[in-house]
């Protein structure tokens, strides 16, 4: 697909951004996102020192767009690391199954908002990171 990007371990998803007294984006399941998006959530007013994230999933996928502000996501898939900086709200990284990652650095402002493939399940979360 034209629109992802290979980075060091992971890929930068870009979606349409439509000029029109302002702008428009929009993500679609199985088309420009590769999944059907069961779920979205999003984070917001984080401290510029909180660090969250610290686990991986087992089955779920998901897509992280900052549509507001800016943060840093550290992914981490056992043998390389690699440091994304989002700060557009057309471009976003895809977090695989089994790839370590935190959020940190939260601009005051950041709206960070996840596009998921699995309903929400405590059981998927690796939260140790030896495992
Ligand atoms: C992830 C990163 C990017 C729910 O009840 N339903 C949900 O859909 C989610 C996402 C969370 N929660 C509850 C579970 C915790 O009691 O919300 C609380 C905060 O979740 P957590 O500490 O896991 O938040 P983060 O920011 O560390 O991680 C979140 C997602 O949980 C995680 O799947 O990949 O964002």
């Amino acid at each position: 697909m034209q629109n992802i990007t290979k980075t060091k371990i992971s890929y930068l998803i870009e979606i349409p951004k439509i000029k029109d007294e302002g702008f428009l984006s929009f993500a679609e399941g199985d088309r420009s996102i590769p999944f059907d998006i069961k779920r979205i959530y999003y984070i917001y007013d984080v401290e510029n020192n909180v660090i969250r994230g610290k686990h991986a999933h087992k089955k779920t996928r998901q897509v992280l767009f900052c549509v507001k502000g800016s943060v840093k996501v550290l992914l981490d898939n056992g043998d390389v690391r690699e440091e994304i900086f989002l700060s557009e709200p057309n471009k976003g990284i895809l977090l695989d199954r089994m790839m370590w990652h935190t959020m940190h650095e939260f601009s005051k402002d950041a709206v960070l908002l996840i596009l998921a493939s699995d309903y929400y399940e405590e059981k998927d979360y690796i939260r140790d990171y030896q495992e």
